[in-house]
């Protein structure tokens, strides 16, 4: 059984080697870039695959994003979509973005923006007040794995949640949420905190634009670690220059890397982080991976697989 892999950087094939070594010592694992006979390949774990590729492979089974979001592999206009695709979600996903938005929360909260700018310049300024979590109503769009679990976080922290998802969603510990359009202004007028953890999707692209942002309270902030195609930039900008907006963390872009041009990088109340909210560790990718193959060979269900008719 053949595995291709892209995924990281080429140098990255040889911890991929050691870590399948352990969790499914008989797959074969090959590289994007090795010199293969396409007809040999089985599944295919990747990342932004060159487009056209996937469709060269006749006995390709099953195709595996190295990451949860599927976008970089469907933006492919000839990905084949008569194979599934089934995104990596993971526990140690679902933590390290449960604890990216935690951490730029409290960020947000404290101002410490505010400090880092001001040691830059060794200026001493005191602050007025303090806030604390209970004060910041944090709203989260998307109730999928990763929203589900930044809200459990946050909200053991003693940050007042609630969540927004396309369907009514069930949070934990009786958290309110709001469901589609109808409720949408609803969530946001209660929302100090938006943060969004959305899929990338025609529904959702451009979702935090201008009158997205007008329904916040004035004062509120920005967390986007969904996908940088949920931003209309200058909406994002204009929103922080007028104040409506009062700071925003960015993790995600459109183009990526974010263009060394692009205003969003100097803008004084815009904590840029470079796409690192979760990056689930190769252990871990390639055992799920290992998990999946053997699940699929044996004609089981597989959980987590794209659903072309939603987008997501
Ligand atoms: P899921 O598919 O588990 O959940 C998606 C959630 O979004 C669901 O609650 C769904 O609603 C909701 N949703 C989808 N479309 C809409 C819509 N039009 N209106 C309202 N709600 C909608 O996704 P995950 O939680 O696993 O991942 C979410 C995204 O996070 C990924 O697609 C990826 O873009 C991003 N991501 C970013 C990372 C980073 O490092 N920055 C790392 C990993 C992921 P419903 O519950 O009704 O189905
Ligand atoms: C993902 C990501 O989709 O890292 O997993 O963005």
């Amino acid at each position: 059984m053949r595995l291709i892999i892209r995924s990281g950087s080429p140098r990255a094939i040889d911890e991929w080697r050691e870590k399948f070594k352990i969790h499914a010592p008989a797959l074969d694992v090959v590289d994007w870039h090795d010199d293969i006979d396409p007809a040999t390949v089985d599944y295919a774990l990747v990342w932004a695959p060159d487009p056209g590729r996937l469709a060269t492979f006749p006995r390709l089974k099953l195709i595996i994003s190295a990451g949860a979001g599927v976008d970089h592999i469907v933006s492919d206009p000839a990905w084949p979509r008569h194979l599934r695709i089934a995104r990596m979600v993971t526990p140690r996903t679902e933590t390290e973005m449960a604890e990216y938005v935690l951490t730029s929360a409290l960020m947000l909260t404290r101002d410490v923006k505010r400090a880092i700018d001001q040691q830059a310049r060794r200026h001493w300024e005191l602050y007025d007040s303090l806030r604390v979590a209970a004060d910041i109503r944090v709203g989260i769009m998307g109730l999928g794995h990763l929203g589900i679990a930044a809200a459990r976080l946050l909200s053991r922290v003693g940050f007042p949640v609630a969540g927004w998802s396309r369907g009514a969603s069930t949070l934990p510990d009786g958290l309110p949420s709001y469901a589609g359009q109808a409720q949408f202004g609803e969530f946001l007028s209660r929302t100090d905190l938006l943060v969004c953890l959305l899929p990338a999707t025609e529904s959702t692209r451009g979702i935090l634009n201008r009158d997205t942002f007008a329904q916040l309270p004035r004062g509120a902030s920005l967390i986007n670690a969904g996908r940088g195609a949920h931003m209309v930039t200058q909406d994002v900008l204009d929103a922080l220059n007028s104040g409506h907006l009062h700071q925003a963390v960015l993790d995600v872009f459109d183009p990526e890397p974010l263009p060394p041009d692009s205003p969003l990088w100097t803008h004084p109340n815009i904590i840029i982080t470079p796409h690192c909210a979760a990056i689930p560790d190769r252990e871990e990718r390639a055992r799920h991976t290992a998990w999946l193959i053997e699940a699929n060979e044996r004609g089981e269900a597989l959980p987590n697989i794209y659903d072309p008719a939603r987008g997501y």
